[in-house]
């Protein structure tokens, strides 16, 4: 893993989060790497520009969240493991859909130049399309759990990624470009165009330990407040920091006239609001006990990050 990745090292008691880190992206890398068809499969061109994305340098936050979950409710790695991968193909693919000409149009992603720009869009459109499709197979072949069968692995999956969640998060985006809207559509757009995700991460994390209802609840509690701060962060970075630190294209927020907590409540309020619902994602943690130490670790850095 690149040393960029945490600047300062980041520990919640005895717990070593820069550890951690490193130890579950290299899990996950090797997982993806042996559930993607080779850079050598017909037709060699989408898988290697699938592989590109994917293997990009991509800080593999909600594959991390996944594995921690896990872990909080006394789950194993290796069950956690091909969930995580899914979410984590998910994510790219929104990336790739997200930076073409059509959406975003942007040149670089997780400081490369983007899928589009390296293989054109057809094949970039149709990327981003298989690693979507792809999710779906590795939770189809996952082993599921007595209290969480495969019905309830997809279902989850879809849910978080359909038009009601990521899709519909990304229509308000793009709606809501160049007009003045409310702190509550703001809300609207980052519960679905983030939190969905990233609270669906944790979830099935849980799941692969065959976790309770009361652990489910738990989870999905600091998974919403933690996808909500993690968005007031990444848009605090877009006007704080410079497109080498973030790997694309700072300050495409304003340029795009886009509403964010910055142009809403200024800067210094959209921190308060980040440390607030990092806050209400610690307290979520309380029934979860000293498990969850890689989960608290997790929020605190992703409130502190600078990428
Ligand atoms: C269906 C055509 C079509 C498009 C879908 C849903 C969608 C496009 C795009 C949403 C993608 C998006 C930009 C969501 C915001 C979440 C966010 C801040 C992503 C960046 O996450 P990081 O910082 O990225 O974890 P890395 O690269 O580190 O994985």
């Amino acid at each position: 893993m690149s040393k960029k990745f945490i600047s300062q090292p980041t520990r919640t008691g005895s717990f070593d989060l820069q550890n951690f880190l490193a130890a579950k992206t290299a899990a996950v890398n090797e997982a993806l790497d042996r559930l993607l068809p080779s850079e050598k499969s017909k037709p060699a061109t989408i898988h290697r520009a699938m592989r590109y994305s994917l293997f990009a340098g991509g800080k593999r936050i909600r594959p991390a969240l996944c594995l921690a979950a896990a872990e909080a409710c006394g789950g194993k790695e290796s069950a956690a493991l091909p969930l995580a991968c899914a979410v984590e193909c998910i994510h790219t693919y929104s990336l790739i859909h997200d930076d073409l000409p059509a959406m975003d149009d942007d040149d670089y992603r997780r400081g490369k130049l983007t899928n589009h720009k390296v293989f054109g869009e057809g094949i970039a459109v149709l990327a981003g399309d298989a690693l979507l499709t792809v999710a779906f197979e590795i939770a189809a072949k996952c082993k599921g759990w007595p209290r969480y069968g495969h019905q309830k692995l997809i279902l989850e999956l879809a849910s978080a990624s359909g038009s009601l969640q990521l899709i519909a998060g990304q229509v308000a985006d793009l709606e809501g470009e160049g007009k003045k809207i409310s702190a509550n559509e703001l809300q609207y757009i980052h519960e679905r165009k983030t939190s969905a995700l990233l609270c669906c991460s944790v979830r099935l994390g849980g799941m692969s330990a065959n976790c309770t209802a009361a652990q489910l609840k738990a989870l999905t509690d600091f998974g919403y407040h933690v996808g909500l701060a993690f968005q007031v962060i990444d848009d605090i970075l877009d006007v704080t920091q410079t497109s080498d630190k973030l790997g694309k294209t700072a300050g495409k927020d304003t340029k795009a006239q886009k509403a964010t907590y910055p142009a809403i409540v200024g800067l210094e309020k959209s921190r308060k609001i980040a440390e607030r619902l990092t806050a209400r994602a610690f307290e979520a943690l309380k029934p979860l006990g000293r498990c969850a130490a890689p989960l608290r670790g997790l929020a605190e850095y992703l409130l502190k990050r600078d990428r």
